[in-house]
């Protein structure tokens, strides 16, 4: 067993549903460690770059707005995000979270009990996490500087930029 770390973030229409605490609850289940947490007003670049290899598909422009939250307005235009660690945590988590489609996901799954297809088509399935450990580093270190984790994970390199000494990871 690997010990791992992923990207969850919980989606707009999951902060809009006030579905924070349940995905949390169903989360701790798999007694994985928080070492990253914050709130994020995602920008269109943001967006873009975290769902790049979607680019070109015939849903990318609404699950920018998704994703950015804008379909729903000003107030719900965030979301939060979180890195966890534990043995296999991957796998563990795509098993709770649900497959993507949330009308095809398991009833008890994370996007089975609380996702839906909007009416436009949109899969509001209120949670994203890492597929494999390379997807996983990419989007970590998309998401978070090396600074805002409480664990070492990836390799850190100090450049100077301005005269100020600064962290950042080692791409
Ligand atoms: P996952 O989020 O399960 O890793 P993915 O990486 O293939 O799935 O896609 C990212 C998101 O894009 C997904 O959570 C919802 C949206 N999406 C994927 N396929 C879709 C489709 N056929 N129609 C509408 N939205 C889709
Ligand atoms: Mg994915």
């Amino acid at each position: 067993m690997a010990n791992e770390q992923l990207l969850i973030l919980i989606k707009p229409d999951g902060i809009r549903r006030s579905l924070t605490g349940n995905i949390l609850d169903k989360l701790s289940q798999l007694r994985m460690t928080i070492i990253g947490a914050k709130v994020v007003k995602v920008s269109r670049e943001l967006a873009e770059m975290h769902y790049y290899q979607l680019k070109g598909r015939p849903f990318f422009d609404e699950l920018l707005d998704y994703i950015q939250g804008k379909i729903y307005g000003e107030s719900w235009n965030k979301i939060l995000a979180f890195v966890y660690q534990g043995e296999d945590a991957i796998s563990k988590t795509r098993k709770v979270t649900g497959v993507t489609n949330p009308e095809e996901a398991d009833p008890i799954s994370i996007r089975g009990a609380y996702g839906r297809i909007t009416t436009k088509g949109v899969y509001e399935n209120v949670i994203h996490c890492s597929s494999d450990s390379l997807e996983a580093e990419r989007e970590i270190k998309l998401w978070f500087k090396p600074q805002e984790i409480v664990k070492d994970i990836y390799a850190i390199k100090r450049i100077i930029v301005d005269k100020e000494e600064k962290v950042v990871w080692d791409l």
